[in-house]
């Protein structure tokens, strides 16, 4: 990514009927307003916004099946989402989407994956997102988007255009975990998938814990998309979340994770998600979003 510097193409996504919280359909705007478009023409890219996707207002639904709250409303929103992605990758260029809720990792990587063979995935996240409708305590789709990915879940979120799964189990890596509920537990288990917990973090540091990333991601794959959960960062530096969970990683250890992420120019497309305005602080999660987004775009300090 340092050196082709693709065009890219950012398409926001005002989605929160896959939270439990409100607020954070407010993410796209307050990651703009913290000057992501400037800061990506500064470092020398051709940067494209296409705008936001229109998403229902969850005061004009209803909630048909509580163990998959707003299900169809969501699945019409990631067919959409999958189908601009794809197009930007097809005009040659890479998808930056703006959440929102997680659950648009749903069309984010059905539209990245669609252009790939095989498409590797990192989910930065405090929270494993392994849920299924028999699994899940909540009801809430952004605590699914991982499993949907791989393949399991309600058939309306898994066939996102029409195909599945989006990515292999061994293709995959999970970091800065440190909340997972039992079933995803099970899942991990039953499909073998590389989590690096924050105990793994602690012990192994956050380089060792990339270059292992990096090897699982692009071990027979022609592309590498980031699913980054702001929940993932500690709570200290990413306030502005719906599910903020104690112990996360820290803004450099987040930082290292993208600045080697740009160093092995291996990203396809990304997103950044979950940041809440309403529960923030003076815009610092948005901010820390467009400091790692120009991280993982390869601003350097020297
Ligand atoms: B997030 C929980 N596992 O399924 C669930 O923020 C939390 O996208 C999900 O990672 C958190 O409701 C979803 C308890
Ligand atoms: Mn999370
Ligand atoms: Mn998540
Ligand atoms: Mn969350």
């Amino acid at each position: 990514m340092i050196q082709e510097k693709k065009p890219i193409t950012v398409i926001g996504v005002p989605m929160d009927l896959g939270a439990g919280r409100r607020g954070v359909d407010m993410g796209p705007s307050a990651i703009r307003y913290a000057m992501l478009k400037e800061k990506l023409v500064q470092l020398g890219f051709e940067v494209e916004d296409v705008g936001n996707l229109h998403v229902p207002t969850p005061e004009a639904y209803q909630v048909v099946d509580p163990k998959l709250k707003y299900l169809e409303e969501i699945a019409s929103v990631c067919e959409t989402l999958g189908k601009t992605v794809s197009e930007a990758v097809e005009r040659g260029r890479f998808p930056l989407v703006l959440g929102g809720d997680h659950s648009i990792a749903i069309g984010t990587i059905a539209g990245a994956a669609k252009h790939r063979e095989r498409l590797g995935l990192i989910w930065f996240d405090a929270h494993g997102d392994l849920n299924t409708g028999e699994t899940t305590p909540s009801g809430n789709i952004h605590g699914m988007p991982l499993a949907v990915s791989l393949g399991y879940g309600h058939p309306a979120l898994v066939n996102c255009l029409g195909f599945t799964p989006k990515v292999l189990p061994e293709n995959v890596v999970l970091i800065g975990i440190r909340d997972l509920d039992e079933g995803e537990r099970n899942l991990i288990r039953q499909l073998g998938i590389r989590v690096f917990t924050m105990h793994d973090i602690d012990r192994m540091g956050m380089g060792a814990v990339m270059e292992e990333a990096l090897s699982i991601v692009t071990r027979g794959t022609d592309g590498v998309h980031l699913s980054l959960d702001l929940d993932g960062l500690d709570p200290k530096d990413a306030p502005g979340v719906g599910t903020p969970v104690e112990g996360g990683l820290t803004y450099r250890e987040s930082h290292l994770a993208m600045e080697m992420l740009a160093e092995a120019n291996v990203l396809t497309s990304a997103e950044f998600v979950e940041v809440n305005p309403i529960l923030d602080n003076g815009n610092r999660t948005a901010k820390v979003a467009v400091a790692l987004i120009e991280s993982a775009f390869g601003k350097q300090v020297l």
